[in-house]
């Protein structure tokens, strides 16, 4: 048996960063065949063909097909792993709500065309922006799929942030641990590293040696770099990043499917964890835990956190009471 995964905008940046890696078994490991399904729009169909003919190239054991097309139902037929990277992108002059209706009348379609086609199994992630609320209509458009099953990437946010602190404390980032990303993936987001460790000691401890005053270093430089790192990444190299959300979209399945001991980060559906309206598609620190996400329990957050949140989740809500206005949920 293969696993079938599809991949939205799989003509774009991102998709060609993710096709070969799913491909030589990054995703699943070395022993799972994988049937890939590129859906893209009209206009990005020639790109996405052309990668189907490198995949073909690349002559790779584990790739049993790759189809590419424009149909939904086609796209997602028998779908085990849903990957929604293509999204519409801010143009100039378009508003935040505007925004967000484009998207919707991408995420809907797609989320009830998963409903309809995609394997009973099915798990989505939502790369495509903006991702939580994405996932969102897409899930409240997925009649018949549990809520569980979508979520939206903030791997990538956790990924950063154990990048920064392992560059600030000179330690292997191997070693970084219990990261916490909050929220949305957004510049709202809340990178916590109050309970993450480095090499089994508390991050804020070792910090406090290197940065002297952790608090002050967190709000102004900690947080800001991690959140606006997409930002930085654009200045720098002239484009947005690619090759490390591919990364991270892979890692974040990979976890989903086999399991984690540790910590990682997932924007899931809320069920009301920790004051998070349920219905929101937010970052929580979770588990993967017999293939599903379970939010890790019991953890204290101290005033400042909480406030942290707080304005992450006003603005989830915002964004949710927006496509609702408009509508479209
Ligand atoms: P590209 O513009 O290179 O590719 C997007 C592709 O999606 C295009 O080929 C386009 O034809 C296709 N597409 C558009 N609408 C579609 C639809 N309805 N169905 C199928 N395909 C469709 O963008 P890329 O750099 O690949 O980025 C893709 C998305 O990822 C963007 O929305 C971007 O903002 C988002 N990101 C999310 C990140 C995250 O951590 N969650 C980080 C990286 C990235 O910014």
């Amino acid at each position: 048996m293969a696993t079938t995964i599809t991949i939205t905008g799989a003509g774009g940046q991102i998709g060609y960063a993710l096709l070969f890696r799913i491909a030589a078994g990054a995703m699943l490991g070395p022993d799972e065949k994988v049937r890939l399904r590129l859906l893209e729009i009209p206009q990005g169909l020639k790109s996405a063909e052309g990668a189907a003919l490198e995949l073909q190239d690349g002559a790779f054991d584990l790739l049993e097909s790759v189809d590419v097309t424009d149909d939904a139902a086609q796209g997602f037929d028998g779908s085990n792993i849903a990957l929604l990277v293509g999204a519409r992108p801010r143009g100039p002059g378009m508003e935040r709500a505007d925004l967000l209706a484009a998207n919707a009348g991408i995420f809907g379609p797609q989320g009830k065309a998963i409903a309809e086609s995609a394997s009973s199994d099915v798990r989505v992630t939502v790369v495509g922006n903006p991702a939580n609320t994405n996932a969102l209509i897409a899930a409240a458009s997925a009649d018949g799929v549990p809520a569980t099953r979508f979520t939206a990437l903030t791997r990538l946010d956790e990924n950063r942030a154990r990048a920064q602190l392992a560059l600030a404390l000179d330690a292997p980032v191997s070693d970084i641990r219990q990261v916490a990303i909050w929220g949305n993936h957004s510049a709202t987001q809340f990178p916590d590293i109050t309970h993450a460790t480095a090499g089994g000691r508390p991050v804020i401890e070792a910090l406090a040696e290197r940065v002297g005053d952790v608090q002050a270093w967190q709000e102004q430089t900690f947080i800001p770099r991690v959140a606006k790192r997409g930002a930085e990444i654009i200045d720098v190299r002239g484009s947005s990043s690619v090759a490390s959300a591919a990364n991270a979209a892979i890692e974040h399945t990979r976890d989903w499917v086999r399991g984690t001991d540790d910590w990682t980060s997932a924007g899931i559906v809320s069920r009301g964890e920790y004051g998070v309206p349920e219905g929101l598609v937010s970052s929580f620190p979770v588990r993967s835990v017999d293939g599903e996400w379970q939010v890790v329990e019991g953890i204290e957050l101290s005033d400042w956190a909480r406030g942290r949140i707080d304005t992450s989740i006003r603005e989830l809500t915002e964004e949710r009471d927006a496509v609702r206005a408009l509508g479209m949920l």
